[in-house]
């Protein structure tokens, strides 16, 4: 593990991408649950999905000039739409307006610039017809017994297999993948749900020196084949401990508060806090995977943009390679 792990602990600084239909509506990724959008609304997002801007060799070049080291893209988030020509579901980009697959052209533009590349991949999923829903998931209802009622017939076998393959082609059709984020559990008893120790398995068998972080539903334990911590938009104050010991961990923070992008968030962090953040991190032995969430048209929205290139700067005078 420590072998593989190297290049990462000596890297520390990657970039976060969340990129979706969510990125259409522009007022956070979970839009979908927080305003409970039902799945016929929700489908405009779908039929007008054209990002005529995308250009990951301009995300790349951004990336890398912020003094970043590698990438970790969300290939699907909660809502369930896939930036790939997925085999087993219709909700990807191909049958968008787009009408191409994204991942491609993003794994050799990074690749060009000399980063890492790794993808998230959401366990849940709120289009998937066997997902077994719970109150946090729309359209679920609210009231326990119709939310029985809206699963009879759901599957989570039948959802562990579609993962299984989904995942097979995620890391069998871009070449090498470096790193790779499941998202999410919140009591570490979700690995039965998504059946991650043979999910787990599976990956490391396709991809033997990827890292994988911690969130697949595990119990707090440090032996169940996790690489890494994942303390989410908050500052450890020490090395983050498991059993008493330190393990590998990065935090992950965005620019503004919501991670797909929010037009209207005038949260945004300075360029001195910012870099403050990425000390604090390093300092503590942690790595910092700092988010953008581009535009529907697929470009980095400028206070994005400018944050990176004030955080170039230092680098440039402040970082080892
Ligand atoms: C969370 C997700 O629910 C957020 O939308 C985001 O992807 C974050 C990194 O992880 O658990």
């Amino acid at each position: 593990k420590e072998k593989r792990m190297q290049w990462w602990t000596n890297d520390r600084f990657g970039m976060f991408i969340h990129w979706g239909l969510y990125s259409l509506p522009a007022r956070h990724e979970w839009v979908q649950m927080n305003e409970r959008i039902k799945p016929e609304d929700y489908k405009k997002y779908f039929d007008n999905f054209n990002p005529d801007l995308y250009d990951p060799k301009q995300w790349a070049k951004e990336a890398k000039a912020a003094g970043m080291k590698y990438v970790v893209l969300t290939s699907k988030h909660h809502e369930g739409f896939c930036l790939w020509d997925s085999k087993y579901t219709d909700y990807k980009v191909t049958n968008t307006p787009y009408g191409k697959d994204l991942l491609k052209d993003f794994v050799d533009a990074f690749r060009a610039e000399g980063l890492k590349v790794g993808f998230y991949y959401s366990l849940i999923d709120w289009h998937h017809p066997d997902f077994v829903m719970d109150g946090g998931h729309p359209p679920t209802p609210v009231d326990k017994e119709e939310r029985a009622k809206a699963n009879e017939g759901r599957d989570m076998k039948k959802y562990q297999e579609y993962m299984k393959n989904q995942v097979t082609e995620l890391l069998t059709k871009f070449g090498k993948i470096d790193q790779l984020f499941f998202d999410f559990s919140y009591n570490g008893k979700e690995y039965k749900e998504w059946d991650s120790e043979n999910l787990l398995k599976l990956v490391r068998k396709l991809q033997p020196d990827i890292i994988v972080n911690d969130r697949l539903g595990f119990p707090v334990e440090t032996s169940w084949g996790w690489d890494y911590k994942t303390p989410e938009q908050f500052m450890p104050k020490e090395w983050v401990k498991v059993n008493g010991q330190n393990v590998p961990w990065e935090t992950c923070q965005t620019f503004s508060g919501s991670w797909g992008y929010y037009r209207d968030e005038y949260s945004w962090k300075s360029p001195e806090q910012l870099i403050v953040m990425l000390i604090e991190t390093v300092s503590k032995g942690g790595n910092l995977l700092l988010n953008v969430g581009p535009t529907a048209r697929g470009h980095f929205d400028e206070r994005a943009s400018d944050r990176l290139t004030a955080m170039g700067k230092w680098m440039k005078f402040n970082s080892r390679s």
